[in-house]
């Protein structure tokens, strides 16, 4: 995606990826693109776990959280305390790059970041990255009001919600 957004810059590029393939299987694809400060935006949904392969536990998972491959709940002592990805990101890239974390449960808000995010590319400023807090029922083995509580309550607590980095200013949305 680098490559073609430097080779064609008038096009608009968006990358969407899970919390596995950023922060882990492909994290030094994203870093490097982030400390380059590369004009191109992310999408990365955060839903806890390797979904498609079935649940395992990703870097995202909470502590205690039951996986496939934690199946007594996550111990950060043996495999460390869940990644924080933007706050990692807004660390990495200059003032020119927009970094946010968003949630399906905001859907407004959402909305809002993803076209910041955008705007931020297609004026040229540079790097542009939201991840979004996301549900996964069908791997955490969760009915619809477990789900959404999952969502509001355990991962805001460890992600917190809200733009880390906007050249646009907090005003302006
Ligand atoms: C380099 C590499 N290693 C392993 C895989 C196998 N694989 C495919 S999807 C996946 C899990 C992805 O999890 P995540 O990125 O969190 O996305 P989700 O499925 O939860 O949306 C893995 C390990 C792969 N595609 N590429």
């Amino acid at each position: 995606m680098v490559g073609i957004k430097r080779s064609r810059p008038e096009l608009i590029t968006v990358g969407y990826m899970g919390d596995g393939g950023g922060y882990s299987i492909g994290s030094q694809h994203l870093l490097n693109a982030a400390v380059r400060n590369e004009k191109v935006t992310l999408i990365l949904v955060n839903n806890t776990n390797y979904g498609m392969t079935g649940g395992q536990m990703a870097p995202t998972t909470l502590p205690g959280q039951k996986t496939e491959t934690t199946p007594f709940g996550r111990d950060p002592e043996l495999t460390g305390y869940p990644t924080k990805g933007p706050e990692f990101v807004a660390q990495l890239t200059p003032d020119t790059a927009y970094v946010a974390r968003a949630t399906v449960s905001k859907y407004n808000q959402l909305k809002r970041f993803i076209r910041n995010a955008l705007r931020n590319q297609i004026e040229g400023n540079g790097f542009s990255f939201v991840e979004v807090l996301s549900t996964c029922p069908t791997n955490w083995r969760t009915n619809a009001q477990q789900t959404w509580r999952f969502l509001e309550d355990e991962m805001e607590q460890h992600f917190p919600i809200g733009e880390l980095k906007t050249p646009f200013g907090k005003g302006d949305k």
